[in-house]
């Protein structure tokens, strides 16, 4: 019997020699290490063989089945690595230099943002997040601006199919949301946020824009805070030696209201073609908060007063960057956001 096996043992190692692809690798393992092999047939019937003779054929047997697995798999590497190497990809260079790894990077939008973020955050601000999706009451009604007022021209409006559902305008709305949640605490926020606009597209006006929103409440609050806070958002914003000018406006929802200009730090003031030889850019708008505005978030405006402003972040990376057309924010060109 063991001589037999060995026998066998020779045979199948020179036929796996000759099996020159995987089909007949397959056929080798059924032949001589499947059921029907004479390997397995033996080591089924060592229960017939006498008790003294079964230990030795058993082990041996055991030892020329695992034998024959280990040269069958160091075989079927090899035909493995001779497929390969047969393949067109075996002419890989693998010294070749790697594609270079592209690195991504902060929006334009998004790194204005996070700089205005700070720098209110230094003067104690915090961050207030409002609805993208309003209500005409938030938006307009509770800012002072009844229906069929006309400085509802100002902001033409996306209506939602249901009655009174709005694309806010403004962040201005987060303004009655931050009153009512604080009310009668003291308030320091931002509120910034994306607004939406009903109106032309041109190189300075976008439907959909960014703007950040601030809002102080409390006692004693004057218009010489605001200026002074304002003056210094400008100066950490656009440098040290920015100059800034505060002009008279008009916003329903507040009283004064103003513009605020920073002095155009390309020109230095002597005047240049961005600040259309005025030596001035315009920023802000903002204003000390309507008494009816106070009154709508809940404080008492004998007692409270407030400042409040708006600015686009949008339109001052245009200044601080020199981008002539506001487009191109959103108009997910590389070579544009690849410059920041
Ligand atoms: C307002 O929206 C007021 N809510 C701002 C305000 C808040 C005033 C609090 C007083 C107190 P205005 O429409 O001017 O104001 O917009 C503010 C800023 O948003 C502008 O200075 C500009 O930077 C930006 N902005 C307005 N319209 C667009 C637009 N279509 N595309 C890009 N930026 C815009």
């Amino acid at each position: 019997m063991l001589e037999l096996l060995h026998k066998n043992k020779q045979q199948a190692l020179s036929e796996l020699q000759r099996a020159a692809d995987s089909t007949a690798l397959k056929e080798w393992r059924s032949r001589h290490l499947g059921k029907e092999s004479a390997l397995m047939q033996a080591l089924g019937s060592l229960g017939s063989l006498p008790a003294a003779e079964r230990p030795d054929i058993g082990r041996r047997a055991n030892e020329i089945r695992r034998s024959l697995k280990a040269a069958c798999q160091q075989r079927a590497d090899e035909l493995r690595r001779a497929e390969l190497d047969a393949t067109p990809a075996a002419v890989l260079d693998v010294t070749l230099p790697g594609r270079p790894v592209q690195r991504g990077r902060l929006h334009i939008a998004t790194q204005t943002l996070r700089r205005i973020y700070a720098i209110w955050a230094e003067m104690g601000f915090q961050v207030y997040r409002s609805p993208d999706v309003e209500t005409d009451e938030y938006n307009f009604e509770l800012l002072n601006i009844p229906a069929h007022h006309p400085a509802r021209d100002m902001w033409d409006t996306f209506h939602a199919d249901t009655p009174g559902v709005i694309l806010r305008t403004h962040t201005s709305p987060g303004q009655i949301h931050a009153m009512r949640e604080y009310c009668p605490e003291p308030i320091r926020v931002i509120l910034p946020g994306m607004c939406y606009r009903y109106e032309q597209i041109t190189a300075r006006s976008e439907i959909q824009f960014n703007q950040v929103e601030g809002l102080a409440v409390g006692k004693n609050i004057r218009f010489t805070d605001l200026k002074g806070t304002l003056s210094d958002f400008a100066r950490r914003m656009f440098g040290a030696s920015t100059g800034t000018r505060f002009r008279a406006s008009h916003f329903p929802f507040t009283e004064p209201s103003a513009e605020m200009d920073i002095e155009c730090f390309l020109c230095s003031g002597d005047g240049c073609s961005v600040c259309k030889h005025t030596g001035w850019l315009e920023i802000l708008g903002c204003g000390m908060v309507h008494p009816t505005v106070l009154q709508n978030g809940g404080y008492d405006p004998r007692e409270f007063t407030g400042f409040a402003f708006g600015m686009g972040p949008e339109r001052i990376a245009m200044l601080k960057y020199g981008i002539e057309d506001i487009r191109y924010f959103w108009g997910n060109d590389l070579r544009f956001l690849e410059q920041f």
